[in-house]
């Protein structure tokens, strides 16, 4: 049986399947999609993942049928299942509270916290005026503290989101990793901090974070996706 192939560009949402598939001990192999060069829109890519957006999967059920999926929350619960081990938990009231945790990134974190990405590196582009991008920026920075203050009020007094270490506190984590351009630094977050760092040093996540990088960022680290913006050809390459 052929290995999982994980089309993969290194935004959270792909870093957040790359790493659970290192935490899991999954074999795969990692199908590079450059986002930046437009490779979401190939018609092989997009027989996979409709959407255009990386990340997908592509996976073989024991009688060889091909199993693909996209939305990077459905990709680390079918991992979670394959894996059937702590990190997506069997057992009923634990496993809805991973799904609770993980749906809310995925329809509030990553959401408000990529609209926000976009915004700045909009106003980062030379011949704009950042004035104006000042509301949008205003209105996703206060959403994405909100969300922040969410997480907070859980791991204000737990180590972890749901009751052990799960697909949901990966889901979330690549996000706030971005948390020094999201809202600068983490001195009304202190659990959230302890948090960041305890996962941050896994073994696994510096792995997942590092299966692969671009030759070349076609200018995205350093000054933002400006270029790829200005030309269309990057919506949500956060
Ligand atoms: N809800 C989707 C979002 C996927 C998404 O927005 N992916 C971004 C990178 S993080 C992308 O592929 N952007 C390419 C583009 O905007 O064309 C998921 O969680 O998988």
């Amino acid at each position: 049986m052929p290995r999982p192939q994980l089309f993969y560009f290194p935004t959270p949402n792909g870093k957040k399947v790359s790493i659970a598939i290192e935490e899991m001990g999954l074999a795969c192999d990692i199908v590079p999609v450059n986002i930046l060069q437009g490779e979401q829109q190939a018609p092989d890519f997009l027989a996979i993942c409709p959407n255009g957006r990386i990340p997908a999967l592509r996976d073989w059920t024991a009688d060889g049928t091909p199993v693909d999926v996209f939305e990077s929350g459905a990709i680390l619960q079918y991992l979670g299942r394959k894996a059937a081990g702590p990190l997506y938990p069997l057992e009923e009231p634990q496993r809805s509270r991973v799904d609770s945790w993980l749906m809310w990134q995925m329809a509030g974190l990553g959401p408000m916290a990529g609209q926000l990405s976009y915004f700045l590196r909009v106003s980062n582009i030379p011949d704009r005026s950042e004035a104006n991008y000042a509301y949008p920026i205003h209105r996703y920075r206060r959403e994405v503290r909100r969300l922040y203050g969410v997480l907070e009020g859980r791991l204000a007094a737990h180590d972890w989101l749901c009751d052990a270490y799960s697909i949901a506190d990966i889901a979330c984590w690549t996000w706030v990793d971005q948390y020094r351009a999201q809202i600068g630094n983490f001195a009304d977050f202190p659990g959230v901090a302890r948090w960041h760092a305890a996962i941050a040093a896994r073994p696994a996540v510096i792995r997942g974070c590092n299966v692969w990088h671009p030759d070349s960022d076609d200018g995205w680290s350093s000054r933002g996706n400006a270029a790829q913006i200005a030309a269309g050809s990057a919506g949500q390459a956060t």
